[in-house]
């Protein structure tokens, strides 16, 4: 991989100037993501089944926006969990880690979990970090003079960095959509946190997350799985995810002939996917989405859980976002799957008044996977080593 920049240059623009610029495309497109039909709480029938509404809709628009997921006690939970976990980050990232990654340890865990940028900066765009998936670079104003060197722009492996995180993981809403839409043998993929601070956010530039069944002869518009994206603030359109619906049913989208189009990284047609605190969009990973500098006065904090369908994954030969080749097999898969078994069963002991999900394929092996002190070293220690990419 060739060596990269760890920032793409900022061009000569205050945030104020940013944010203005923002300002009439913002109005449109939050026009345009009102009129899309694709919001609403997660409706489950006496079976558990997703509405059938929600599930045209999510194929139509490449996501839904499910409203009112997480209740106040466990957003407590979450947020109380985030700033711990930040809290604890060093201030800047390890010097011996990759230029265009930049991350830091913190405490035991084998892999990174803090990863920083540079205030408002757009690390990936124009580069071919993340298999060259981000082509355009988005616009980086200079960050104001009192902004800190570094901001920690992700937390990588939710489940055992913050335990309101794994509970969460077990939520029978979700876990019923992740069944509705890819079936009863669903697979886990990663758990992330995006953070974006108001006035340091870094853009996340336009791209699609698949990297590995594009030329399959049997792609189709669910090949590469989704991610749920639970917000722990308002995710307004100044800060949150936009989107271009329906793209995840185009193949591969060209970015730079939809920038050169657009006159900038403003692309026509784009939405944002607004949030209250507490709701929880299903977004396709096929879906072209970004994200702009966060040049706006309000925080956001995204709790990423993707899924994956089992025929799209089981000794499927790939290629993670580092380059490393991998082979994902059944005993891969199942040992990685366990961890949804021990998020059903932490939540069920924080709200024993629920119904838990029952995830059909470690149905009988409940008691393999029950959360306790042990089980926190045995098996969610390091689980994200074996997390899965397609
Ligand atoms: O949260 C963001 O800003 C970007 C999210 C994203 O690109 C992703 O989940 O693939």
């Amino acid at each position: 991989m060739h060596a990269q920049p760890d920032t793409t240059p900022a061009i000569d623009m205050t945030p104020a100037e940013h944010a203005a610029k923002m300002a009439g495309y913002i109005d449109d497109g939050a026009q345009r993501a009102m009129a899309l039909g694709n919001r609403g709480p997660i409706q489950l029938d006496a079976e558990c089944k997703l509405h059938p509404t929600i599930v045209e809709a999510y194929w139509r628009c490449g996501f839904y926006v499910f409203e009112g997921v997480v209740g106040a006690a466990e957003l407590a939970d979450l947020r109380q969990d985030v700033e711990e976990t930040l809290a604890a980050a060093p201030a800047r990232p390890d010097p011996n880690s990759s230029p265009g990654n930049p991350s830091a340890f913190g405490g035991e865990y084998a892999k990174p979990p803090y990863r920083y940028a540079k205030p408002l900066s757009d690390p990936y765009g124009g580069t071919d970090l993340n298999n060259g998936r981000h082509p355009i670079a988005m616009q980086g104003p200079t960050a104001s003079s009192d902004a800190p060197e570094w901001t920690v722009n992700l937390l990588d492996g939710n489940l055992q960095l913050m335990d309101a995180s794994l509970r969460l993981y077990g939520h029978p809403g979700l876990l019923a959509v992740a069944e509705a839409i890819l079936g009863l043998d669903f697979v886990p993929y990663n758990e992330v946190t995006f953070i974006k601070e108001p006035g340091l956010g870094p853009a996340v530039a336009w791209h699609q997350d698949g990297t590995t069944h594009w030329d399959a002869k049997d792609w189709n518009e669910g090949a590469h799985g989704f991610n749920f994206m639970t917000q722990l603030y308002d995710s307004t359109p100044a800060n949150c995810v936009w989107a271009l619906p329906g793209t995840h049913k185009l193949g591969k989208v060209d970015f730079k002939a939809l920038a050169a189009a657009s006159g900038s990284d403003q692309l026509d047609g784009a939405v944002p996917m607004m949030c209250s605190a507490g709701d929880a969009v299903i977004m396709n990973r096929q879906l072209a989405h970004g994200s702009f500098a966060n040049t706006s006065t309000e925080r956001r904090v995204t709790l990423n859980a993707g899924f994956f369908p089992r025929s799209r994954v089981l000794n499927v030969a790939t290629r993670k976002l580092t380059g490393e080749e991998v082979i994902y097999t059944a005993d891969r898969i199942h040992e990685r799957s366990r961890i949804i078994q021990l998020g059903i069963d932490a939540r069920q002991q924080r709200f024993p008044e629920e119904a838990p999900f029952a995830y059909k394929p470690l149905v009988g092996e409940e008691e393999q996977n029950r959360w306790n002190k042990a089980a926190r070293e045995t098996l969610l220690k390091d689980y994200n080593l074996r997390d899965m990419f397609i």
